[in-house]
């Protein structure tokens, strides 16, 4: 017989049910236990004089443990749960489980040496579900739009955003790294004449930071657009991209995101408002008296200028756009009006970055110079340059950091909530 969800039982036909033992009681005559699959729970009744074969075999088995039960639900008035009571004719323990390592109480560090326990816990499959749905929602943009989804190489032997940030490995006696993000290889594409790409995947950082929205290997969205006028067209791409994003996750999830987390899901009205670096910069100065950094923004500056926008322009969203190239990477296109800014921008909601991108520099010499310019060995990127030596469009793109925007969305205090597995300098287990 196929397995059936609790939630598809229909009383008074014979089914069979696999789950959890959410609880277990196991008084003088009868035994109740409250099983639990993805779908939802279930009380089951065992009368212990007519079922000692079944008594038997749960007499050591204790909640968390996995059991396979056939027969029949039937209403009833005395269970809440449903109105339903499962009587089983047959019953598998299929594992038995010790007592658990961890309490509801344990601290975040200890959930996450136990993450695939902490990961059963009631509503923790939701922020994956929600994740699933946030990533479609992209993904369907994307393709509805004839971008090409692509899976670029993870192993490298050069580092796309500079610094010191790679993880370096021994490939066959050759020093290389894991990728930073898929930038070099997404830009190739647009040299292949691709058009329009997009991935989803893995991001490797050496960055030792312990802050709620770093991560050392973590999941980015990316696509690369050509024959761009300017970055305002690749920030309008995204504004596409995540309203799809926003409506997808409301359209599949508002009753249970409200009902689990108090969360709703707010599409937003109005274009995404689009701030230069240094307006941005005076704003927080003129409006909080906060002086932030001169080159870059700080994360309490992301945090005032959120605030200025939301209060000013009812947006949860705001382009910062056009800052200085000594702040960016190499790739970012100059400003022809000012070539100590560059026509790149990050996307900040709710007072952090989630977001950055840019118009790349396709013009080959001009490339070779911003390298050099960095203080970068051409040589090391020659295999880069080469991309742009035979014909290539203008192009921009983007990366956004997904648990981020998950973590945000979901209201969780921290992306190692939203992240499966999370990586950090001090955390390689499970
Ligand atoms: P950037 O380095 O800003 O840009 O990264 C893009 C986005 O990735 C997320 N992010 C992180 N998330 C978790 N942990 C980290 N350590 C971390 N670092 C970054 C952020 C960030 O906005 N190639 C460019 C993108 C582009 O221009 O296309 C890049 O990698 O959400």
């Amino acid at each position: 017989m196929k397995r059936t969800y609790i939630k598809d039982i229909v009383p008074e036909t014979e089914v069979k049910l696999s789950g959890w033992i959410e609880r277990i009681r196991n008084p003088k005559n009868m035994i109740f236990i409250v099983l639990k699959d993805i779908t939802g729970q279930i009380q089951i009744t065992i009368d212990k004089a007519t079922n000692p074969e079944m008594t038997e075999k749960l007499s050591n088995v204790i909640a968390n443990s996995v059991i396979t039960v056939t027969g029949k639900a039937v209403l009833s008035e005395y269970v809440k749960m449903g109105g339903i009571e499962f009587f089983p004719t047959t019953l598998t323990v299929d594992s038995i489980a010790d007592a658990l390592p961890i309490t509801k109480e344990a601290s975040l560090d200890q959930r996450l040496n136990h993450r695939w326990i902490d990961l059963r816990d009631g509503n923790k499959s939701l922020i994956f579900r929600v994740n699933t749905t946030l990533e479609k929602g992209i993904r369907d943009y994307m393709i509805s739009t004839g971008a090409i989804e692509i899976h670029t190489p993870k192993i490298t032997i050069q580092s796309s955003e500079g610094g010191s940030e790679v993880f370096k490995l021994d490939y066959f006696g050759q020093p290389a790294y894991l990728t930073q993000s898929p930038q070099l290889y997404k830009q190739m594409a647009m040299a292949s004449g691709f058009d329009k790409v997009f991935e989803i995947g893995d991001y490797f950082r050496a960055e030792s930071s312990f802050t709620n929205r770093h991560a050392t290997e973590f999941i980015g969205f990316d696509f690369e657009i050509s024959h761009i006028e300017s970055h305002h067209d690749v920030m309008d791409y995204l504004e596409g991209a995540l309203r799809n994003a926003l409506q997808a996750v409301k359209d599949a999830h508002s009753t249970e995101l409200k009902e689990t987390f108090d969360v709703e899901i707010d599409i937003p009205e109005c274009d995404f408002p689009r701030i230069p670096f240094h307006e941005a910069l005076d704003i927080v100065e003129k409006e909080y008296g906060y002086k932030g950094e001169k080159v870059d923004f700080d994360p309490e500056s992301e945090k005032l200028i959120c605030q200025y926008v939301k209060e000013k322009y009812n947006s949860d969203f705001v382009y910062i756009t056009e800052y200085p190239f000594e702040a960016r990477a190499f790739y970012s296109m100059k400003c022809e009006d000012n070539p100590k800014l560059c026509k790149s921008f990050d996307l900040l909601w709710k007072g952090i970055e989630i977001t950055s991108g840019a118009q790349r520099e396709h013009r080959y010499e001009v490339l070779k110079a911003q390298i050099a310019e960095k203080g970068i060995d051409p040589a090391i990127m020659n295999d880069y340059l080469e991309f742009f030596r035979y014909g290539c469009p203008t192009h921009g793109g983007i990366g956004l950091g997904i648990a981020r925007m998950l973590a945000k969305l979901l209201n969780l205090p921290t992306i190692k909530e939203a992240t499966y597995i999370f990586r950090g300098p001090n955390r390689i287990t499970p």
